[in-house]
């Protein structure tokens, strides 16, 4: 696979050195710099990335701030991502975008190149929803809608990803099906893929002679004991503070290692421009001169601080020399020391202490998992691991060791890349179904070519679109115009509704079609004449209606619909998740209740109904295509109740699910518009 980096280069650079810099970039690392204006830069990276979304991605609510002109540059500096991107890609280039820093970019991108293939994935922890609803709404709702111009999205973990669905639902309420969500019209998938590390380069290079001498270097200045090892970038959530005190209640806990371990703790410099961070690093100096100075002696010196970055080879060499690594953050995406040192342990010894807050303890659960917060699990893990038997450690090292082996880089990349390869042909597969071009035509030409034809088109979300009140939903003047042309002497037009029959009466008042109210229950002939052709029960409703009203009072927004023959209780104003919870409390409750009468209950959008058994809206469309015997089918629907029918018709017919994926439907629609456009067609002949 041929690829191309594109990125900030990390530095501001001028306006006359970018072009030299990007041939460089290209030749040497197959790169492409992208120059930013060092004032914006501080305002993104600094200011919204570090300083809004790092704290709060890693449940630091109290650290973020949240200011407007950091918030307007983050999308101000992605509009430029943007422009870069859509200058450097070619047609069928994929995009993989990574991480908070660009959670703008996917939908920016969607909005240039509507049909390229592009990949989202998140370095960092997804908070649960009520962290990120600390956020101000319009920024969350931009910032997800942006996530979700990707195809693919994927996270370290199962529970980041199952927030970030939770936090798509509650803020913008899509729903999801088994990490399917429909973004209008397009099917998106959301997966968790743990990231891998290069285990063979670590593997190798601990057995190479050039980490051996790094190792006998240091060994000398440290002498024979046992070794602590910790390295991060200098940062709040990696809960350096924390392990030092647990260290230190170690040594006060168990007085007879002192002299006998040292920790050696590597602190890379990192994001020094921000206030909280220069905060930090003063306070960890600070623990570090205090536990030296308190528990160390004049020929010991409990931790070896190092406040810079390390070549690979010292880091190693310093992974293979430890007899322990202490990795202590309090929330972390993944954390890939715990891997590095995992593969660069041939020999089979050391002993990994690893914060359950970490991505990478759901992967390695051999592991000595303790709560950071907590100092004295820390001290313990310690004793625990300075005094496992060496064939213990090999026990738990070595199946972890396996599986960073298995699941390395590589496998993280092309696992990811075939995901987003079958999200999109999955996309490709429904848009054939799409009723544009030459299925469009060949539909028009069945029609023309029938002497007979029957349409029957189901009315909320069909015809119309759907409203919160179902009362607002009543038919416009175009519509009206249009059911009228269609109905012709060759061509009868049935409006199949779950709707009562006054509104849908009043609401067709003079216009000559048939119209199927309560999935069947009435019938209204073209004159104007309704009908109930069914013996059905209705003594049921007076044992439900008090039960479905309890739902009303418990579930503000929501309300009770009374027809004939069923009781709908809809909730679409309701609070999103609350109102899907209760539905399915209320399924429970009634399908209980009924198991006596000859009722069904239906889940459908929004709303939860129960009616009369027998009563579908594929008995009706049957009973309407005998009555007609048409050479010609066309039904049109959007929710459960039209699969119904969808189901019941002959094979010939032609089904339009409209806005849906999963249909029994031959075709589906993108909305009320396009059926409309396909209906216009069917007027003349
Ligand atoms: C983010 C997420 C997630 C560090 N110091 C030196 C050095 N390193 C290398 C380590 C390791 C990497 O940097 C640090 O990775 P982490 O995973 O520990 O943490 P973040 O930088 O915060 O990364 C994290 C990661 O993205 C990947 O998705 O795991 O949760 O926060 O590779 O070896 N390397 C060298 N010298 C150093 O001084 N050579």
């Amino acid at each position: 696979m041929e690829f191309v980096w594109a990125g900030w280069p990390g530095a501001e650079v001028a306006a006359e050195d970018v072009e030299e810099l990007r041939e460089l970039a290209l030749h040497a690392h197959s790169a492409f710099p992208i120059a930013l204006d060092a004032t914006d830069m501080d305002r993104f990276y600094h200011g919204f990335c570090n300083s809004t979304l790092w704290p709060l991605f890693h449940y630091f609510p109290s650290y973020a701030s949240y200011s407007e002109e950091d918030w307007a540059t983050y999308q101000r500096v992605s509009e430029q991502f943007c422009e870069a991107i859509v200058a450097l890609a070619r047609p069928d280039d994929e995009i993989w975008i990574h991480d908070y820093q660009l959670l703008l970019l996917p939908a920016l991108l969607r909005r240039r190149l509507p049909n390229a293939s592009i990949g989202f994935f998140l370095h960092i922890p997804f908070p649960s929803f009520e962290v990120f609803r600390q956020l101000p709404t319009r920024w969350r709702r931009d910032l997800l809608e942006g996530v979700l111009g990707a195809d693919l999205m994927g996270f370290h973990t199962h529970d980041y990803a199952q927030h970030f669905l939770h936090s798509v639902f509650r803020t913008l309420g899509y729903e999801h099906h088994l990490g399917r969500i429909n973004v209008g019209g397009a099917l998106k998938r959301v997966e968790s893929f743990p990231i891998g590390i290069d285990f063979q380069r670590f593997w190798e290079a601990a057995s190479s002679q050039e980490v051996a001498a790094e190792r006998a270097r240091m060994s000398q200045g440290l002498g024979d004991r046992q070794i602590i090892f910790s390295v991060d970038r200098l940062d709040y959530s990696k809960g350096i503070l924390h392990r030092l005190r647990g260290f230190e209640a170690f040594l006060t806990s168990h007085p007879e290692y002192r002299g006998k371990v040292t920790f050696v703790l590597l602190v890379v410099p990192s994001r020094e421009e921000v206030d909280r961070y220069q905060r930090m690093k003063q306070e960890l100096d600070e623990l570090v001169g205090q536990i030296n100075g308190a528990c160390g002696s004049v020929d010991w010196v409990p931790i070896v601080y190092q406040y810079r970055s390390a070549s690979f080879n010292e880091l190693v060499a310093l992974y293979n020399l430890a007899s322990v690594a202490l990795i202590t953050p309090l929330r972390d995406g993944m954390n890939l020391v715990a891997k590095e040192f995992l593969a660069s342990k041939p020999q089979g010894d050391g002993v990994l202490i690893l914060s359950e807050m970490a991505g990478a303890a759901r992967e390695l659960g051999e592991a000595l998992q303790i709560n950071p917060n907590h100092t004295r699990e820390i001290a313990e893990a310690l004793f625990d691991a300075l005094t496992m038997p060496l064939e213990e450690q090999e026990r738990r090292l070595r199946p972890m060791q396996e599986r960073v082996r298995t699941y390395d880089a590589t496998r993280w990349v092309t696992t990811f890349m075939a995901a987003l390869r079958r999200a999109k042909e999955r996309q490709g597969r429904l848009s054939t179904r799409r009723l544009i071009g030459n299925s469009f035509e060949h539909v028009v030409q069945l029609h023309r070519a029938a002497e007979r034809r029957v349409l029957l088109l189901d009315y909320d979300g069909t015809l119309v679109p759907l409203r919160d009140r179902p009362g607002d939903a009543a038919p416009d003047v175009e519509l009206l115009a249009l059911l009228r042309s269609l109905q012709t002497p060759r061509q009868a037009v049935y409006v199949v509704s779950g709707r009562d029959h006054h509104s849908l009466g009043k609401w067709f008042t003079g216009i000559p079609i048939r119209l199927i109210a309560e999935h069947g229950a009435w019938l209204r002939d073209v004159e104007g004449n309704w009908s109930a052709p069914k013996i059905l029960s209705q003594g049921w409703k007076d044992q439900l209606r008090q039960l479905m009203e309890q739902y009303v009072e418990r579930v503000p927004g929501s309300l009770l619909e009374e027809k004939d023959y069923s009781l709908v209780w809809h909730y679409r104003l309701a609070d999103a998740e609350l109102g899907a919870a209760r539905a399915k409390e209320l399924t429970d409750d009634v399908q209980s209740f009924t198991a006596n009468l000859d009722v069904q209950v239906l889940d459908g959008k929004k709303a939860v109904e129960i009616r009369n058994s027998g009563v579908t809206k594929g008995v009706a469309a049957r009973e309407a295509i005998e009555r007609e015997a048409p050479g010609f089918i066309l039904a049109a629907g959007d929710d459960a109740t039209d699969e119904d029918m969808f189901r019941a018709l002959p094979q010939t017919a032609i089904s339009v699910c409209v806005a849906g994926f999963h249909s029994n439907a031959s075709y589906r629609v993108a909305d009320h518009v396009e059926l409309r456009g396909l209906l216009t067609r069917l007027r003349a002949g």
